[in-house]
């Protein structure tokens, strides 16, 4: 009889694997890993409604009826549902807010109340929902700045990137992810549609040292500034730097999520950026928000090994103010992005 030799190849699942890194730290309660595990529940339960994404039920504008005669829930208002309902009743948090929502969330006083804050967008890239292009959510973790058992207050929420705990992203593309980091470098796993399981699939995950490609909306280039412009003409090999040096061409690539975006680069190396432009007058300093998008994505890039801008200053220093703060981002590959506050120094 032919006797198989077992594969020891470890399977490990996102639960596993945060309880692994919990042991590491024998002060942890427990509660940031249940935590975790309810933000990849509710990925899931995301995940499941995009592939369904095609279907009368999901599609159209809110308030409109499908052909059961029943509401339609527009996909980025079921996904703040599904975050802010699997989490704000669980006791781990303090209180949350939602890219989706002007205010923070409360909880109720009916529930008990954590020690952890959770900043979410959840459906990040929703111009891209109704065309079945990657889209995905991003969260941070904060602890609660004020005392225990009050409720917590927007102060909480307005907390610099450093004192981050843990941020992530699921993206929802041809397979769903879930990438996070709580300061033990970046993991990703992929969603096992047949089991419903997380599994680990891309281990301590450092950007790569020979970036590929810059990302950027190069459709804005006549509302940028003089240093935009001569960095992105760097980036393509057509411009010097300070020293007289040119670099090799990067590929563009832009999606438009900034999730996918962001992922693509993380694995393959290279810089996303959202500059300021003067497109939307409003907006002064670029369309993307600090507290949902630029300091979460920026831990997982340092975490990784490379870094984030403002084009002045690290996003993880970067004290907020507002709730819905925008800030221009360059985050990607270290050498990149100081290059890009070197043309910004230099021309603008
Ligand atoms: P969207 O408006 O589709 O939700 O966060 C907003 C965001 O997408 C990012 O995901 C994306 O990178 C960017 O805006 C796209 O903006 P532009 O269409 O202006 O390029």
């Amino acid at each position: 009889m032919l006797i198989q030799t077992p594969d020891h190849t470890r399977i490990m699942t996102i639960e596993r694997h945060i309880l692994e890194e919990q042991r590491s730290h024998p002060e942890a309660t427990g509660v940031l890993t249940s935590l975790l595990y309810d933000i990849a529940l509710a990925g899931k339960v995301i995940a499941s409604q995009t592939t369904r994404g095609g279907l009368a039920e999901i599609l159209g504008q809110e308030g409109t009826v499908n052909v059961q005669g029943e509401d339609v829930m527009k996909l980025d208002v079921l996904a703040d549902l599904m975050m802010s309902r699997l989490n704000y009743n669980t006791g781990r948090l303090a209180v949350l807010a939602s890219e989706e929502q002007e205010d923070i969330i409360p909880i109720p006083p009916e529930y008990p109340m954590g020690k952890y804050v959770l900043l979410y967008d959840p459906l990040d890239g929703s111009s891209n929902i109704d065309y079945n292009v990657s889209i995905g959510t991003i969260f941070a973790i904060y602890r609660r700045k004020s005392g225990d058992g009050s409720p917590a207050t927007l102060d909480d929420c307005l907390q610099i990137g450093r004192d981050l705990v843990a941020s992530g992203y699921l993206i929802y593309g041809a397979s769903t992810m879930l990438v996070y980091t709580s300061g033990m470098g970046v993991h990703g796993f992929t969603l096992d549609p047949a089991v419903g399981e997380f599994l680990l699939t891309h281990p301590d995950i450092r950007i790569s040292e020979k970036p590929k490609y810059y990302s950027v909306n190069q459709g804005y280039e006549k509302y940028w500034s003089e240093g935009i412009r001569r960095f992105t003409k760097y980036l393509q090999g057509d411009e010097p730097d300070k020293a007289g040096n040119f670099r090799k061409g990067l590929s563009l690539r832009y999606i438009g999520s900034m999730v996918a975006d962001f992922h693509r680069n993380l694995l393959a190396g290279g810089i996303f950026y959202y500059p300021s432009d003067s497109k939307e007058p409003k907006y002064p300093y670029g369309k993307l928000r600090l507290a949902y998008e630029g300091a979460p994505l920026a831990f997982i890039t340092e975490q990784a090994g490379g870094t984030s801008s403002n084009g002045t200053t690290n996003l993880l220093d970067l004290e907020p103010t507002q709730l819905h703060q925008r800030t221009p981002m360059f985050i990607g590959n270290r050498d990149l992005v100081e290059k890009a506050e070197e043309f910004i120094r230099e021309y603008d």
